[in-house]
Order: C-alpha cells, then structure tokens, then sequence
C-alpha cells in the first residue's frame, strides 16, 4: 500500500484504490445474467437521459468527473458511499438471513489486523487516549444464543479528528485496527475511543458531486466490525451512537435501528456499552 503524505481525497483514494486492486475479484456471473444486468443499466441510463432532457453540456461535465474520479482514485469511496448499501440491502434479503444485520464494509477495511486478546485496548496514540474510552463487550452466539468458540471479532475505525489509519499520514500502521480473539465462549471486552462523526474526503470529485446538489459529507460516529466464526455466515457491519448527529441523515445511507448502541456514562471515566452479535450458519 503506498503512504501518503497529505490528508486529501487524492491521497485516502490513491490509498484505497491501490488497497483494492492488491485484492483479485471474481464473479461466477453467466454471459446471460452479465447481458441482463447491463441492458437494464443502460435502460436505465437512457430513462434517465429522456426523462431530464440531460444537454450536451451535462453530458461533457459527467465525462469529465468520470475521468476525474478515477484519476484521483475515488472509485472506491465513491460507489461504497453511494451504491453498496443497496448491494447490502439485497443480500441480506435474498438469503433470508435472521441474525444481527450487517452494514456496508466502506472502502478502509484492512485485512489481516495483528490479533488481540478477548479483553483488551485498541492500539492508539496519546492524542487519541485523550478522548472518552469506550468499554465494548459482548459475546458472539449462534441463532439459538449460543456462545461460540473460535469466533473473531475485526474492529477499525476513525480517530477523533476523522483519519483511518493506512488512508491517512502520519498515524502507526494498525492505529485503531485489530482482530480481536474472542474467548472460548464468544466473548470480547474492547476498550477503544467514543468515535466523533465524520466527513468523508470531500475536496476532490466525490465532493463536488455532493456539492453539486447541495448535499452534506457528513457519516454519524461510527465502528465498522467485521464478525467470523467457524461454519457461521461473516458478518461485515457498523455500530452507531444512540442521539448522534447524522444518525438520521447519513451520506453513505448506511445506518439502520438494530445498528445502534447506547453507551452509559460510568464512575470510571469510561463510557460502556454491551453489544451481541449473532451469527446465521454458513
Ligand atoms: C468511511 O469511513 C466510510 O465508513 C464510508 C462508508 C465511506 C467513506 C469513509
Ligand atoms: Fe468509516
């Protein structure tokens, strides 16, 4: 992954596009099922086209962003704050699935976080000890409630200023990124930083595209969480912050009522919440 040395989108994208090529994809998609879906997009293009008389000069500019998103590597950011939670959405539907929704991955997922104990602290640096902890715990269970064994719990998120670390310069590589190793019952107390809400990189072309029709970049505080354990479905999801600003109105379209916790104050400092997540078989 190449480092970056400023804290732009140009830079996060880059990041994020080079993170995503490193990955290889594939679809078993049949050359029936490719040409369906592409004559609906481009129907639905060409109804889009009619419907809004789209002129000759609107159609240049979109040329323009396409080129400029993919040069300033957006793509990534781009379609995970605009599309995927529709491709979430479907896929929790079509499998008929009844354990703990998940919510879109974004495009800052690292794989293969250093492991950490069932009870533990996220690594982070001084200026992010000076935020509010966050005590999480819970357990990971199966449908009927039962702990399991084996399970893995991977967190990443934002510090307070709103920097995911590998996307942004000058943060240690895994800052506020581990898998934690649940214990033999599912079991995980993680002690992290109350997120602040967030912006996503909005000074290149997935900005102006918000700009351009008056919209806001704004994501409520958020942990994404990536849940496995062994013969379960992998869970990719998000929690949110009960009464946090954005919660109603987020740019990703990614929050929903099951996904939000609300944590206490305690004696100690420490803000605590307890959160289950439930696992369907694979
Ligand atoms: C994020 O942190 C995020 O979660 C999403 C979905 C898009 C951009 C940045
Ligand atoms: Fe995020």
């Amino acid at each position: 992954m190449t480092s970056t040395e400023t804290a732009t989108a140009h830079a996060s994208g880059n990041a994020a596009t080079d993170k995503f090529k490193s990955e290889r994809v594939s679809a078993d998609t049949s050359p029936e099922r490719a040409a369906a879906i592409y004559q609906d997009v481009l129907k639905a293009f060409a109804d889009v086209i009619h419907k809004h008389e789209v002129t000759y000069d609107e159609y240049r500019v979109l040329k323009q962003w396409v080129i400029d998103v993919g040069e300033y590597g957006e793509w990534p950011l781009w379609l995970d704050v605009f599309v995927e939670h529709e491709i979430e959405d479907v896929n929790y539907s079509r499998n008929a699935l009844t354990g703990t929704k998940g919510s879109i991955e974004g495009p800052y997922y690292v794989a293969n976080s250093p492991k950490l104990p069932s009870t533990c602290t996220m690594p982070m640096t001084d200026k992010d000890r000076q935020a509010t902890p966050l005590v999480f715990s819970g357990q990971v269970v199966d449908l009927d409630g039962n702990g399991l064994a084996g399970a893995t719990v991977e967190l990443w998120h934002a510090d307070e200023d709103g920097f995911y670390s590998q996307f942004a310069p000058n943060l240690p590589e895994w800052n506020l990124r581990g898998t934690i190793v649940c214990d033999d019952e599912g079991r995980y107390e993680i002690t992290t930083l109350q997120p602040a809400p967030y912006q996503i990189p909005h000074d290149g072309p997935t900005g102006w595209f918000i700009e351009s029709y008056g919209g806001h970049p704004w994501r409520p505080a958020h942990l994404h969480l990536m849940v496995k354990a062994p013969g379960k479905r992998t869970i990719t999801t998000q929690l949110y912050f009960a009464g946090g600003q954005w919660v109603e109105n987020d740019v990703a379209t990614a929050t929903k009522p099951e996904l939000i916790l609300d944590p206490k104050a305690g004696d100690d400092g420490k803000n605590h919440v307890t959160y289950n997540f439930t696992l369907d078989p694979e």
